[in-house]
């Protein structure tokens, strides 16, 4: 090749651009947090509005909220769903969840609306709420399993009377910037968008009803949007090496690390310091046990024993969090050999097949009445299991760290796992980094490209 001095300059730009483009983008391919999870492609919230008859200056609607997620939960305090008033909207009365804030009714006389804000946001019930203040599938909360361990507990609803609203299907404007928290950020919303009237089958069974108009929002999340640390992390170690892999220092980030209490502290006895009730509606903040990487909880994935044919992990997860009892825990692996699951003990298991084709993800979840609830941290804030899983034969090593999952998610968040080069290793055996090789190569390829 001839350097030409006069158009090197220019001519080298591009080249550099496309470079540095092509490592941006091989960044974003090989971290781990993405704004799209590759493993619920289509998962999210569904919020459906009912109108179920119309009233003097307006209507009642049934308000509907779905935990679509496959894998991600709302934990305690649970969901709070905003949104603003097209016209000048007022919610009248309120079943099975309220608004947070009853806002200016000064203008109303005689019947006072429940609230009178232009952007309400409504809240679910407490367990044993009234018995005249419930409805169905109110009342838990706001805390909503996911789709794939209970659709009947990721279901939250609630009725509503509107007042000056129009009183038909013409006059009736769709609320606008519907938000979602689950408990906290990570959620956004789309418009909301006129659906088909929902038919409801009445409560006999033999004849159906059907909404007078009906509209649909769904709200989607994104870990970016949540926090810029991740909650919780990951711990390795196994049967042929000392070497116990904990999580990387600040996993979770350090900035709390002053708010922390060690695990003898006699603070721990005061019931004000576990106090999780949730004043004025703000999500109580955690109170984590001191660690080196203060996550709220630590995955431990231990490899038993080695079969003929089979083998074996145990694995175990820790609450850090004294404020947070986790109800309806969800853990997602990803591991080659997890398409040969055999044996689950003390956890419910389902195959997650996010494309009906790649098979190497579990779900894991706890046994009803059993271990469902992780406790808050201390003696009992932990959950353990075991799998067995069939051993196929071309792709088994315990080379290379290739016995460790490549992803994990806790509740649906991702955690950090151990830098590669710390994973424990066979004795006599170099240790490489289990990176994709197939992106790595890709990436090769795409820099030397950009740089002819
Ligand atoms: C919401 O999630 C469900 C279940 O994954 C899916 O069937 C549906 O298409 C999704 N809706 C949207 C609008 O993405
Ligand atoms: C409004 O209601 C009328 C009568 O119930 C119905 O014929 C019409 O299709 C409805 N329009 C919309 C947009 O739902
Ligand atoms: C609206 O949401 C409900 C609940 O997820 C779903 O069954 C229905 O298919 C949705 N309608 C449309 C048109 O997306
Ligand atoms: C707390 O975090 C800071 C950085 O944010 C770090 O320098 C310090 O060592 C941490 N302290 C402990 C006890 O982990
Ligand atoms: C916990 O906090 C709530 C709200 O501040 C308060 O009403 C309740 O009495 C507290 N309970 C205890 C045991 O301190
Ligand atoms: C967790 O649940 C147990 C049993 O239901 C309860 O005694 C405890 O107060 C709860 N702790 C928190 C922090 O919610
Ligand atoms: C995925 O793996 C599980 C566990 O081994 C198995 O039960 C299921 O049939 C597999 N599904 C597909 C589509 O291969
Ligand atoms: C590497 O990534 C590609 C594309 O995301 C995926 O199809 C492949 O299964 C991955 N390979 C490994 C070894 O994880
Ligand atoms: C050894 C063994 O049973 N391997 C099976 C693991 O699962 C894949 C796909 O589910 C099968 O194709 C293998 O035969």
């Amino acid at each position: 090749m001839e350097f030409d001095s006069g158009k090197q300059q220019q001519n080298y730009v591009i080249p550099q651009l496309k470079l540095v483009a092509s490592i941006v983008l091989c960044f974003i391919l090989l971290s781990p947090a993405e704004a799209f999870d590759p493993l619920d492609p289509t998962g999210n919230v569904t919020i459906r509005w009912d109108i179920m008859s119309w009233t003097a200056d307006g209507y009642l609607a049934t308000v509907t909220i779905f935990n679509l997620q496959a894998y991600r939960n709302i934990i305690y305090p649970g969901w709070t769903l905003g949104w603003t008033w097209a016209k000048k909207e007022v919610i009248m009365t309120m079943v099975g969840a309220q608004a947070t804030e009853q806002g200016d009714c000064s203008k109303f006389k005689l019947a006072i609306p429940h609230s009178c804000k232009r952007n309400p946001e409504v809240v679910d019930l407490m367990p044993g709420a009234p018995y005249n203040m419930q409805y169905t599938n109110c009342c838990r909360g706001g805390v909503l399993a996911s789709w794939t361990q209970d659709p009947t507990t990721a279901v939250s609803a609630f009725q509503m009377a509107v007042g000056k609203s129009g009183t038909s299907n013409k006059t009736v404007k769709l609320p606008n910037n519907y938000k979602l928290l689950g408990p906290g950020p990570g959620y956004s919303c789309g418009p909301a968008k006129l659906v088909r009237a929902t038919v409801y089958p009445t409560t006999d069974h033999r004849r159906k009803s059907q909404a007078l108009m009906s509209w649909n929002v769904t709200c989607t999340y994104s870990q970016f949007l949540a926090s810029k640390n991740p909650s919780c992390c990951v711990s390795f170690s196994s049967f042929y090496s000392d070497t116990i892999t904990g999580c990387p220092t600040c996993a979770c980030g350090c900035q709390n690390n002053d708010t922390c209490v060690k695990s003898d502290s006699k603070l721990l006895k005061l019931p004000e310091i576990l106090n999780n009730t949730k004043k004025d509606n703000i999500p109580t903040t955690p109170l984590l046990q001191c660690t080196h990487h203060m996550c709220h909880v630590r995955i431990h994935w231990h490899v038993k024993v080695n079969y003929k044919d089979y083998w074996r992990v145990k694995i175990a997860i820790i609450n850090f969090n004294y404020r947070q009892n986790y109800t309806d825990w969800t853990l997602v692996v990803q591991h080659p050999n997890l398409n040969n699951v055999t044996q689950v003990y003390s956890f419910e298991y389902k195959p997650v097949l996010p494309y009906d084709s790649i098979n190497d993800t579990a779900m894991f979840y706890g046994l009803k009445y059993y271990n469902d609830l992780l406790m808050q941290a201390g003696p009992q804030g932990n959950v353990q299991s075991e799998v067995l899983m069939k051993k196929d034969k071309n792709t088994f090593t315990l080379k290379q760290g290739w016995a460790f999952p490549r992803r994990v998610y806790f509740n649906g968040e991702e955690c950090m796992l151990p830098p590669p080069d710390s994973y424990p290793f066979l004795p006599n055996s170099a240790h490489q980094l289990p990176i994709n090789i197939s992106i790595m190569t890709a990436c090769i390829i795409l820099m030397l490209f950009s740089i002819w």
